[in-house]
């Protein structure tokens, strides 16, 4: 475990998705040193990025004050935690604790973040429209929140956090991904929390958060510098209808959320 980073950890971006916000939120809510370095997602499969992340995938980190590149963002977020959170304020480590946390991180990699994404591509940007795919993923997103809910609901009403007594990285983690729930079931913010009353408050909670609140101006900004609108469609096309059509018709096929 080390101090603050002296050197600011260099963090690779492309600003519609969530997965990097994950990472930029837990170097923002620590007060951390760190710049943002964002590209354009049609630049993601391409050099020089795949130098440094051989999947093509954002988030990745470089950080000068231990020569380390990550990607992955639970990998990154865990090394952020363990190098830089040296009063443990988004953390416990105890052997129980710190396994908990671990098993709340690979669900959120492997339960949330794929269904989710995987919605969003069928629902908004697949070439053509497969109901049954978008049902199967909607109904895991669902299964997903049941989950959330059932422990949250176990949890005492003080402690409303998935381990321990106050947020973690682990809660953090499941925040990009929930803010974008209604896009991706493609309904309203109301009908999408149906069912899930403590995962939503939950959510609603982390993203009060003045650190929250920072780096999704910091996203807003950055997705105007690239000609973008909030839910990643590109200025000009007005509904996600549109940018549908022109995406069957062959027009733009690269994913921007
Ligand atoms: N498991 C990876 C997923 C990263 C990921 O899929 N990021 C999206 C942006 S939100 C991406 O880079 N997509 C590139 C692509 O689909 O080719 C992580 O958590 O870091």
């Amino acid at each position: 475990m080390s101090s603050k980073p002296s050197n600011p950890i260099s963090v690779y971006i492309t600003p519609p998705g969530p997965n990097s916000w994950k990472t930029v939120f837990v170097l923002e809510e620590l007060g951390l040193n760190y710049k943002l370095e964002p590209f354009r997602f049609d630049d993601i499969k391409k050099k020089p990025f795949i130098d440094i992340n051989p999947n093509g995938r954002v988030p990745a980190i470089h950080d000068p004050n231990t020569d380390l590149t990550l990607w992955e963002s639970g990998a990154i977020n865990q090394y952020i935690i363990e190098q830089y959170d040296t009063e443990q304020r988004l953390t416990y480590t105890g052997l129980k604790e710190k396994h908990l946390l671990n098993q709340w991180l690979q669900f959120q990699m492997s339960g949330q973040g794929p269904y989710y994404g995987q919605c969003g591509w069928f629902q908004h940007l697949h070439h053509e429209k497969l109901p049954s795919a978008t049902a199967r993923y909607a109904s895991e997103i669902k299964r997903v929140l049941g989950v959330l809910e059932r422990v949250l609901s176990e949890k005492d009403e003080d402690s409303q956090w998935l381990v321990g007594h106050k947020m973690t990285y682990a809660d953090m983690s499941f925040v990009p991904w929930n803010f974008r729930l209604s896009e991706v079931l493609v309904t309203s913010w109301d009908d999408a929390w149906d069912g899930f009353p403590r995962v939503r408050a939950w959510h609603e909670r982390m993203v009060e958060l003045p650190s929250w609140k920072r780096i999704m101006d910091t996203r807003a900004r950055l997705m105007d510098e690239q000609g973008l609108q909030w839910n990643g469609v590109p200025k000009g096309i007005e509904t996600f209808t549109d940018y549908e059509e022109k995406i069957a018709a062959g027009a733009d096929t690269t994913s921007k959320v």
